[in-house]
C-alpha cells in the first residue's frame, strides 16, 4: 500500500528522502516534478503544491504536506521509532548530529537556491558571475568546516552511519563537484561513499545518478 507520495526530481534534494524511505522500507509514490528552475509552467504546477517550488516535498499518510528535508529527516525517525539514521534524545552523538543537520541546511542548501538560477536573486547580468562565484567560494568554506568536524571514521558522526551520511551522499553529487570534495573534503568524501554503498540503496542512487561508480 502506497503510504506516502514523494515529489521529487531525480538527482535533487528530493533523493535524501527517497533514500530514508527506501532505508525504512516505507512504501512511496514518486511523482516526477520536472526542472522547475528553468521551466516556468512546471514551476507553477508544483507551487500549487509546495509554494516554495522546493523538493523534498511528501505527502504524509494523513494527506498532510511536510517540506524541509531537515524536518523530514527527524519526523521519518519518529515515526519509526528507529535510531538507525538518527542518534536518539539520549545518544551521546544526538548533540552532534542536530548541529551538522541544521548546518547543512542553514548554511550550505541555501548556496544552491540562491545559486541555481542566480538572475533570480541578481538582476544586474554582470554581477550575476561573481556572485556565483562568491557563492561557491562560501559552500567551499562551509564543507571546509564540515570536514574539520568529521570523524574520519568512513562515517561522519563517529563510529555510527546517519542520515548526515545520506545528506552527504546527495551533496557531494552537487557543486563543487565529487572531484573537488575528493581532493579538498576527503573525509566528507568517505562518509558520502559509505552511503552510496549500502546496499539495500543501491537502486536509489543509480536512479538519481545514473553516472555514479559504486
Ligand atoms: N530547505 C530546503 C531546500 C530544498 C531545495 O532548495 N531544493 C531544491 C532542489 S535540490 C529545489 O527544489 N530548488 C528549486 C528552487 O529553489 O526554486 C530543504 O532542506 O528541503
Amino acid at each position: 500500500m502506497t503510504q506516502f507520495t514523494l515529489y521529487g526530481e531525480p538527482g535533487w534534494g528530493s533523493a535524501i528522502i527517497e533514500a530514508q524511505l527506501v532505508w525504512y522500507g516505507l512504501p512511496y509514490e514518486y511523482r516526477v516534478i520536472g526542472d522547475v528552475l528553468s521551466d516556468a509552467a512546471k514551476r507553477e504546477a508544483f507551487a500549487r503544491i509546495n509554494p516554495l517550488a522546493q523538493t523534498p516535498a511528501l505527502v504524509l499518510e494523513n494527506g498532510a504536506l511536510m517540506t524541509e528535508s531537515a524536518a523530514i529527516t527527524l519526523w521519518l525517525a519518529e515515526r519509526q521509532h528507529s535510531d538507525a539514521l538518527v542518534p536518539a534524545p539520549n545518544a551521546p552523538e544526538r548533540a552532534a548530529f542536530l548541529r551538522w543537520l541544521v548546518f547543512i541546511v542553514a548554511n550550505i542548501y541555501p548556496t544552491f537556491t540562491y545559486g541555481d538560477v542566480p538572475a533570480r536573486f541578481v538582476s544586474v547580468e554582470a554581477a550575476q558571475q561573481p556572485f556565483l562565484d562568491a557563492l561557491n567560494d562560501y559552500a567551499k568554506r562551509m564543507y571546509a568546516v564540515m570536514e574539520e568536524a568529521a570523524s574520519g571514521d568512513g562515517t561522519f558522526l563517529p563510529g555510527r552511519f546517519s542520515a548526515l551520511d545520506l545528506y552527504l551522499g546527495v551533496l557531494t553529487q552537487w557543486r563543487p563537484r565529487r572531484d573537488w570534495f575528493s581532493a579538498h573534503t576527503p573525509k566528507l568524501w568517505a562518509a558520502a561513499r559509505t552511503a552510496h554503498r549500502v546496499e539495500k540503496l543501491r537502486e536509489v542512487w543509480s536512479r538519481n545518478y545514473p553516472k555514479l561508480e559504486f
